[in-house]
């Protein structure tokens, strides 16, 4: 009787011991409350976090749509129309010319032209319009117990708590997309904490509602990554049939002067020769050589920081062009 006994607690307990390696993936609620133990660690007040946390949700939809990104075929032909229709140049052209005061003494300060500050506002919130619903802390706590990216997204998640505790904004009002990017910039967290800036000097770095600090903190995002205000973006060009294609790419060894690619026989759309400039620009065929072809610049190099896509650094320079352009 007794060894029996003992073989059967034996065998449950063999059996918790295979089980252990293989436990349940936590609850959600258990992963939240994980978190924030971890955030006591790191000095976080257990009130302050309980506060933060009140309303957090599991957002399904968030998940979906990292899951089921767009995969079928784009090109700039498309895109760029999509993007950048008509009625988005005449309101980057009309705030353009309504901030211009404001948006002169931001690009005094930090060295970025105002065009190129108003198009990334249009291209990202379209001017602070559409800044995203989802509640910053629950799309974070999504994504990261998700686990797809989760090493990422514990890390915007901690710079979320830390843009709370600073005071720029109250969790009720902490909104953005599914990924957490959020503000009329729609930084992530941690480009926040980096970038973002209080340029009417009230103490909170307001990149939600204040017009001075979302222009300061786009310039000052450009700035520190290099922005040249003495230059422009690019253009597109025209590349003749034949043309050793293996020559175009972003990677900085590529990068030739104008006066060299003009040799090669690259010419501006309509034919004109390159500008006589002693700069050094990269050749990038966004699509193919069928598509459309450009000569880009060291500040475009600045904005693949921003946004990696060659189609969003197109575009901001394409409304940049129009806004300096006035139509
Ligand atoms: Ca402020």
């Amino acid at each position: 009787m007794m060894l029996r006994s003992l073989i059967k607690s034996l065998g449950v307990s063999c059996a918790l011991l295979l089980a252990a390696p293989t436990l349940a993936k936590p609850t959600f609620e258990q992963y939240v409350e994980a978190f924030k133990v971890e955030a006591v660690d790191q000095g976080y007040d257990r009130v302050f976090l309980d506060e933060v946390f009140a309303n957090v949700k599991y957002r399904k939809s968030a998940v979906k749509k990292d899951r089921n990104q767009p995969e079928f075929k784009v090109t700039l032909d498309t895109y760029l129309p999509k993007r950048l229709p008509q009625w988005k140049v005449d309101r980057a052209v009309k705030l353009a010319k309504e901030h211009a005061e404001l948006l002169q003494k931001v690009s005094a300060h930090y060295g970025v032209q105002p065009r190129f500050i108003v198009a990334l506002w249009g291209m990202e919130s379209n001017f602070g319009k559409i800044q995203g619903n989802y509640p910053v802390i629950s799309s974070l706590s999504t994504m990261a117990y998700d686990g797809r990216r989760e090493a990422f997204f514990r890390k915007q998640l901690f710079s979320a708590l830390k843009i709370i505790r600073e005071g720029h904004i109250e969790e009720p009002d902490f909104k953005g997309s599914w990924a957490g990017a959020t503000g009329q910039s729609q930084f992530i967290p941690s480009s926040c904490l980096n970038y973002a800036q209080d340029f009417n000097g009230d103490g909170k770095k307001d990149i939600w509602k204040d017009e001075a600090d979302v222009f300061a903190s786009i310039a000052n995002y450009l700035k520190t990554e290099g922005w040249d205000n003495s230059s422009t973006w690019g253009r597109q060009v025209f590349m003749p049939q034949g043309f050793d294609t293996k020559l175009t790419g972003l990677k900085r060894d590529k990068m030739k002067t104008l006066a060299q690619w003009q040799a090669l026989g690259i010419r501006r759309l309509d034919g004109r020769d390159l500008p006589e400039r002693d700069i050094k620009a990269s050749l990038i065929m966004p699509d193919d050589e069928n598509g459309r072809i450009y000569l880009v610049y060291e500040n475009f190099h600045t904005l693949m920081d921003w946004n990696r896509s060659t189609y969003f650094g197109a575009s901001v320079g394409h409304l940049a062009d129009r806004i300096k352009l006035g139509r």
